[in-house]
Protein backbone atom coordinates (compact mmCIF):
# COMPACT_ATOMS: atom_id res chain seq x y z
CA UNK A 1 0.00 0.00 0.00
CA UNK A 2 1.80 3.47 -1.01
CA UNK A 3 0.74 6.46 1.72
CA UNK A 4 -1.62 8.77 3.03
CA UNK A 5 -1.25 12.24 3.11
CA UNK A 6 -2.48 14.10 5.88
CA UNK A 7 -2.92 18.07 5.06
CA UNK A 8 -2.26 19.34 8.59
CA UNK A 9 -0.91 22.05 10.72
CA UNK A 10 1.13 21.44 13.81
CA UNK A 11 -1.35 21.48 16.80
CA UNK A 12 -4.07 21.73 14.69
CA UNK A 13 -7.05 19.18 14.33
CA UNK A 14 -4.86 17.30 11.78
CA UNK A 15 -3.26 15.83 15.15
CA UNK A 16 -6.35 14.11 15.92
CA UNK A 17 -6.06 11.86 12.53
CA UNK A 18 -2.07 11.84 12.81
CA UNK A 19 -2.31 10.20 15.98
CA UNK A 20 -4.91 7.63 15.22
CA UNK A 21 -2.77 6.64 11.45
CA UNK A 22 0.61 6.42 13.97
CA UNK A 23 -1.61 3.84 15.97
CA UNK A 24 -2.73 1.85 13.48
CA UNK A 25 0.70 2.11 11.94
CA UNK A 26 -0.92 2.74 8.77
CA UNK A 27 1.94 4.64 6.25
CA UNK A 28 1.39 8.21 6.01
CA UNK A 29 3.29 12.03 5.45
CA UNK A 30 2.17 14.97 5.95
CA UNK A 31 2.20 17.67 4.01
CA UNK A 32 2.35 21.34 5.77
CA UNK A 33 -1.28 23.01 4.82
CA UNK A 34 0.15 26.23 6.40
CA UNK A 35 -1.32 28.86 8.47
CA UNK A 36 -4.89 28.59 7.32
CA UNK A 37 -6.00 32.11 9.09
CA UNK A 38 -3.38 34.09 8.06
CA UNK A 39 -2.67 32.82 4.61
CA UNK A 40 -4.86 33.31 1.27
CA UNK A 41 -2.44 31.19 -0.39
CA UNK A 42 -2.94 28.14 2.13
CA UNK A 43 -6.48 28.75 1.80
CA UNK A 44 -5.82 28.34 -2.27
CA UNK A 45 -4.78 25.76 -1.93
CA UNK A 46 -6.14 23.67 0.02
CA UNK A 47 -9.95 24.54 -1.16
CA UNK A 48 -10.10 22.06 -4.18
CA UNK A 49 -9.44 19.45 -1.42
CA UNK A 50 -11.86 20.69 1.35
CA UNK A 51 -14.05 23.54 0.50
CA UNK A 52 -14.13 24.45 4.03
CA UNK A 53 -10.31 25.40 3.57
CA UNK A 54 -9.60 23.51 6.88
CA UNK A 55 -7.75 20.03 7.99
CA UNK A 56 -7.53 17.60 8.44
CA UNK A 57 -8.08 16.51 5.42
CA UNK A 58 -6.29 13.09 4.63
CA UNK A 59 -5.59 11.77 0.85
CA UNK A 60 -5.72 8.02 0.49
CA UNK A 61 -3.52 5.91 -1.99
CA UNK A 62 -6.34 6.13 -4.34
CA UNK A 63 -6.39 9.55 -4.28
CA UNK A 64 -9.49 9.65 -2.42
CA UNK A 65 -9.88 12.73 -0.47
CA UNK A 66 -11.70 12.47 2.98
CA UNK A 67 -11.90 15.90 5.66
CA UNK A 68 -14.08 15.78 8.89
CA UNK A 69 -12.04 14.13 11.59
CA UNK A 70 -15.51 12.21 12.79
CA UNK A 71 -15.55 10.63 9.08
CA UNK A 72 -12.05 10.01 8.75
CA UNK A 73 -11.72 8.25 12.31
CA UNK A 74 -14.68 5.84 11.60
CA UNK A 75 -13.65 5.08 7.88
CA UNK A 76 -10.02 4.06 8.89
CA UNK A 77 -11.81 1.62 11.37
CA UNK A 78 -13.36 0.17 8.47
CA UNK A 79 -10.23 -0.14 6.68
CA UNK A 80 -8.50 -1.74 9.02
CA UNK A 81 -10.43 -3.97 10.20
CA UNK A 82 -10.33 -3.04 13.44
CA UNK A 83 -12.12 -2.11 16.76
CA UNK A 84 -9.14 -1.13 19.28
CA UNK A 85 -9.92 2.88 18.42
CA UNK A 86 -13.92 2.47 17.36
CA UNK A 87 -16.26 -0.21 18.98
CA UNK A 88 -17.38 -2.39 17.44
CA UNK A 89 -21.28 -2.51 15.87
CA UNK A 90 -22.11 -4.90 18.90
CA UNK A 91 -19.55 -3.14 21.18
CA UNK A 92 -21.82 -2.30 24.49
CA UNK A 93 -19.88 1.03 23.81
CA UNK A 94 -20.82 1.48 20.44
CA UNK A 95 -23.57 3.86 21.35
CA UNK A 96 -22.09 6.31 23.54
CA UNK A 97 -19.02 5.98 21.27
CA UNK A 98 -21.00 7.41 18.45
CA UNK A 99 -22.88 9.82 20.74
CA UNK A 100 -19.53 11.54 21.76
CA UNK A 101 -17.85 11.47 18.52
CA UNK A 102 -20.92 13.68 17.13
CA UNK A 103 -20.86 15.88 20.24
CA UNK A 104 -17.33 16.85 20.32
CA UNK A 105 -17.44 17.44 16.23
CA UNK A 106 -21.08 18.68 16.28
CA UNK A 107 -21.28 20.96 18.83
CA UNK A 108 -17.81 21.60 20.51
CA UNK A 109 -15.69 21.89 17.02
CA UNK A 110 -17.71 24.79 15.93
CA UNK A 111 -17.21 27.23 18.63
CA UNK A 112 -13.26 26.83 17.45
CA UNK A 113 -14.07 28.21 14.06
CA UNK A 114 -16.85 30.85 15.50
CA UNK A 115 -13.81 32.15 18.20
CA UNK A 116 -11.17 31.51 16.09
CA UNK A 117 -11.83 34.29 14.11
CA UNK A 118 -15.07 36.05 15.26
CA UNK A 119 -15.13 38.76 12.42
CA UNK A 120 -15.39 36.14 9.84
CA UNK A 121 -18.98 35.73 11.34
CA UNK A 122 -19.97 39.67 13.41
CA UNK A 123 -18.15 42.49 11.48
CA UNK A 124 -18.27 44.97 14.24
CA UNK A 125 -15.53 44.90 16.18
CA UNK A 126 -16.84 45.61 19.73
CA UNK A 127 -19.62 43.19 18.87
CA UNK A 128 -17.76 40.37 17.66
CA UNK A 129 -16.01 40.55 21.03
CA UNK A 130 -19.24 40.11 22.61
CA UNK A 131 -20.01 37.02 20.55
CA UNK A 132 -16.05 36.04 21.24
CA UNK A 133 -17.37 36.13 25.27
CA UNK A 134 -20.58 34.46 24.81
CA UNK A 135 -19.04 31.72 22.59
CA UNK A 136 -16.50 30.70 24.89
CA UNK A 137 -18.74 30.86 27.64
CA UNK A 138 -20.94 28.62 25.65
CA UNK A 139 -17.57 26.27 24.89
CA UNK A 140 -17.10 25.77 28.56
CA UNK A 141 -20.91 24.61 28.95
CA UNK A 142 -20.37 22.10 26.09
CA UNK A 143 -16.90 20.63 27.56
CA UNK A 144 -19.08 20.38 31.02
CA UNK A 145 -21.63 18.28 29.53
CA UNK A 146 -18.93 16.21 28.30
CA UNK A 147 -17.17 15.79 31.72
CA UNK A 148 -20.60 14.60 32.73
CA UNK A 149 -20.54 11.91 30.41
CA UNK A 150 -16.76 10.85 31.07
CA UNK A 151 -15.92 7.67 33.05
CA UNK A 152 -12.18 7.16 34.21
CA UNK A 153 -9.31 6.39 33.61
CA UNK A 154 -10.95 6.84 29.76
CA UNK A 155 -13.78 8.23 28.86
CA UNK A 156 -15.83 4.96 28.19
CA UNK A 157 -14.71 4.00 30.97
CA UNK A 158 -11.92 1.06 31.33
CA UNK A 159 -11.80 0.73 27.27
CA UNK A 160 -9.88 2.81 24.91
CA UNK A 161 -11.07 4.61 22.18
CA UNK A 162 -10.64 7.19 20.01
CA UNK A 163 -12.46 9.65 22.02
CA UNK A 164 -9.50 9.76 24.50
CA UNK A 165 -7.20 10.96 21.27
CA UNK A 166 -9.89 13.69 20.60
CA UNK A 167 -9.39 14.81 24.00
CA UNK A 168 -5.92 14.63 23.96
CA UNK A 169 -5.71 17.17 21.13
CA UNK A 170 -8.65 19.16 21.71
CA UNK A 171 -7.66 20.01 25.87
CA UNK A 172 -4.99 21.43 24.73
CA UNK A 173 -7.06 24.13 22.91
CA UNK A 174 -9.40 27.03 24.79
CA UNK A 175 -9.94 27.46 27.83
CA UNK A 176 -6.58 25.28 28.07
CA UNK A 177 -4.91 22.09 30.09
CA UNK A 178 -5.41 24.42 33.47
CA UNK A 179 -9.53 25.02 32.74
CA UNK A 180 -10.01 20.66 32.30
CA UNK A 181 -7.39 20.41 35.02
CA UNK A 182 -9.67 22.19 37.72
CA UNK A 183 -13.10 22.14 35.90
CA UNK A 184 -13.16 18.48 33.96
CA UNK A 185 -10.65 16.26 35.74
CA UNK A 186 -11.93 13.07 33.54
CA UNK A 187 -11.10 14.82 30.51
CA UNK A 188 -8.10 15.67 31.84
CA UNK A 189 -7.20 12.75 32.96
CA UNK A 190 -8.36 10.55 29.58
CA UNK A 191 -6.49 13.36 27.62
CA UNK A 192 -2.97 13.34 29.82
CA UNK A 193 -3.35 9.32 29.57
CA UNK A 194 -3.57 8.86 25.95
CA UNK A 195 -0.95 11.92 25.05
CA UNK A 196 1.85 9.47 27.19
CA UNK A 197 0.45 6.23 25.35
CA UNK A 198 4.13 5.08 23.71
CA UNK A 199 2.42 4.48 20.19
CA UNK A 200 1.21 7.90 20.22
CA UNK A 201 3.83 10.16 22.43
CA UNK A 202 6.14 10.88 19.34
CA UNK A 203 3.08 12.73 17.30
CA UNK A 204 1.99 14.38 20.96
CA UNK A 205 5.14 15.69 21.34
CA UNK A 206 5.50 16.63 17.90
CA UNK A 207 2.32 19.02 17.97
CA UNK A 208 2.48 20.16 21.34
CA UNK A 209 6.06 20.47 22.38
CA UNK A 210 6.43 21.31 26.01
CA UNK A 211 7.18 24.74 26.88
CA UNK A 212 11.16 25.53 27.94
N1 LIG B 1 -15.59 19.65 11.34
C1 LIG B 1 -14.18 19.66 11.07
C2 LIG B 1 -13.54 20.88 11.76
C3 LIG B 1 -12.10 21.09 11.33
C4 LIG B 1 -11.55 22.42 11.80
O1 LIG B 1 -12.27 23.30 12.29
N2 LIG B 1 -10.23 22.58 11.65
C5 LIG B 1 -9.59 23.83 12.05
C6 LIG B 1 -8.24 23.54 12.69
S1 LIG B 1 -8.38 22.74 14.23
C7 LIG B 1 -9.29 24.66 10.82
O2 LIG B 1 -8.73 24.16 9.87
N3 LIG B 1 -9.68 25.95 10.88
C8 LIG B 1 -9.47 26.86 9.81
C9 LIG B 1 -10.72 27.68 9.57
O3 LIG B 1 -11.75 27.42 10.18
O4 LIG B 1 -10.63 28.57 8.73
C10 LIG B 1 -13.56 18.35 11.54
O5 LIG B 1 -14.10 17.74 12.47
O6 LIG B 1 -12.54 17.90 10.97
Amino acid sequence: MSEFILHARTGWGSAIVEAQLAFYGLPYRLEDAGDLFDSADARDKLRPLNPLTQVPVLVRPDGTVLTESAAITLHLADLTGRDDLVPGPQAPQRAAFLRWLVFLVANIYPTFTYADIPTRFVKDEQAADAFLQEVNTYGRRLWGMVEGAAAAPWFLGDRFSALDIFLAVMTRWRPGPAWFAENAPLLACAAAGASDLPVLADVMARNFPKKA
